[in-house]
């Protein structure tokens, strides 16, 4: 245990450790979000509730087209809005009227759900319900109890008829003010359904498994904690924090608060939970598709940028590409996505560090510093060494842009900073820093021709661990 760790604080905190399926949930990192519903025909961001079902009617909806694109730029699952706050289902729910079957499309006889969940396992990426608990056209929305069971209805439809779901998402966006329908949603009763059928998905947003960033603008924080005080996992906390009004929302970057986790951020707090963050973020400037906004698809420079931020920050990148009337992901959102996929092939198309040899300052049992080459086991520095180092080295010179850390978090998130040195003919230069790592971080510099890569661990809480060290450079 290092000299710095004074604190009871960041005692309790550095023991905190992520379940089962926040771990898997983990390894998917960039996934897609769909916006589609009444409000892709009626050009609103917020449905009202009161759009007639005949105008519901994407001709051409075609899942695959948009599955292949969402993985062919690099995204591992996607979650669609099953019904937004307009309370509008893409499935024919026994409980309403208000779906997809009073529709023209497929004649009434689509299940929109089905197809793209259908399309993602052919595909092999994962599927994830979007159901927003706030809904402005079910009558027994604030009833309590009488809603309540509306929802878990269809939360049992969802989960029952559609395979595996990896993420059900609460959105925490009520605009109902100060004279609004009040329903205060039994959260317990929700999550005990999910957890029942489906024990492997997380809980997203006002739910326990996966925290929302604070903001949809794409602004991630310099150093992201998973570990944060419990509070933060109150669904209460969340829908305070979230969308109130149909405004523009998405382009306000302050959220909740800037630092959850650093040791300033937790002095004296004694509850904490294992609470990673997911950033969503529109690629267009609203969260369906508008064709006004055709031309203000985001570049890829920017989202290279959120994708950097975040899936290189510990956080996962949920990422909305809206389909269009059609039915289908619009061309000009196809060119970027297209593009950006490329794009993260080239930058990650050979891991450069497989080939080194490995050194460490020191280790710790079985835990040895070669594990951070493979997929399995873990580094871990011994008990006394306060500022441990571990260094890659090659027999030749390699060229380096980018240096991509992942901690153990099966043991928890300890590293409080870091430095990144690469050899050159005047000694070790120091080419990058940051504060948490985490999941992942990504560090990218201008390229770097070196034989040797240190990364030294400056500040840790309890144990400090690396699980891999990838090194890549831009093919
Ligand atoms: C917000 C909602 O109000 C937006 O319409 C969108 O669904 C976004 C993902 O969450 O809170």
């Amino acid at each position: 245990m290092p000299q710095t760790m004074q604190n009871n604080s960041v005692c309790l905190a550095s023991k905190v450790t992520p379940s089962q399926r926040q771990l898997q949930w983990q390894k998917l990192e960039f996934y897609a979000f769909c916006h589609f519903g009444t409000n892709t025909f009626t050009g609103k961001e917020w449905g009202d509730g009161n759009a007639a079902p005949s105008l519901f009617n994407p001709k051409h909806l075609d899942a695959e087209q948009w599955v292949k694109e969402i993985k062919n730029a690099g995204m591992r699952a996607l979650i669609l809005t099953c019904k937004h706050h307009d309370g509008f289902c893409l499935w024919p729910s026994k409980f309403t009227d208000y779906s997809v079957k009073s529709s023209p499309f497929r004649n009434g006889q689509g299940d929109i759900v089905k197809e793209v969940s259908d399309a993602c396992k052919k595909h092999g990426i994962k599927f994830g319900v979007y159901l927003s608990p706030w809904d402005r056209h079910e009558k027994t929305y604030g009833t309590g109890a009488e809603y309540d069971s509306y929802f878990v209805n269809q939360l049992t439809e969802l989960a029952e008829n559609y395979g595996e779901i990896f993420c059900f998402w609460f959105d925490g966006a009520c605009g109902e003010g100060k004279n609004g329908k009040k329903q205060v949603y039994d959260w317990d009763k929700y999550f005990a359904v999910i957890r029942e059928k489906q024990p492997n998905a997380v809980i997203s947003i006002c739910g326990t498994d996966v925290r929302w960033c604070g903001n949809e603008a794409g602004k991630y924080r310099s150093a992201e904690w998973s570990v944060v005080p419990s509070y933060i996992g109150d669904q209460k906390y969340t829908a305070e924090n979230s969308q109130q009004a149909d405004e523009n929302f998405a382009k306000r970057v302050k959220g909740t608060d800037e630092d959850l986790g650093s040791r300033s951020a937790i002095d004296g707090v004694r509850d904490f939970i294992w609470y990673p963050c997911e950033t969503d973020v529109s690629i267009r400037p609203g969260w369906f598709y508008h064709k006004s906004q055709d031309f203000k698809v985001k570049s890829v420079k920017k989202l290279m940028d959120i994708y950097y931020g975040t899936v290189g920050g510990n956080s996962a990148f949920l990422l909305n590409i809206p389909p269009d009337k059609n039915g289908l992901i619009s061309k000009y959102d196809v060119r970027v996505l297209r593009k950006l996929g490329k794009s993260l092939r080239q930058e990650f198309s050979e891991n450069l560090a497989v080939s080194a040899s490995v050194s460490a300052s020191s280790e710790n049992g079985e835990n040895k510093a070669l594990n951070v080459l493979s997929a399995d086991g873990f580094w871990q520095c011994a008990e006394e060494d306060v500022i441990p180092e571990i260094t890659l080295e090659f027999a030749k010179s390699v060229n380096i842009d980018k240096v991509v850390l992942c901690e153990n978090i099966e043991t928890g998130q300890q590293i409080e900073s870091f430095e990144i040195y690469a050899e050159n003919e005047s000694g070790f230069e120091k080419i990058g820093s940051g504060e948490t790592v985490g999941a992942k971080r990504i560090c990218r510099f201008s390229p770097n021709k070196t034989r040797k890569i240190k990364v030294k661990i400056t500040s840790y809480r309890r144990i400090a661990t690396l699980k891999q060290i990838e090194l890549y450079c831009k093919s």
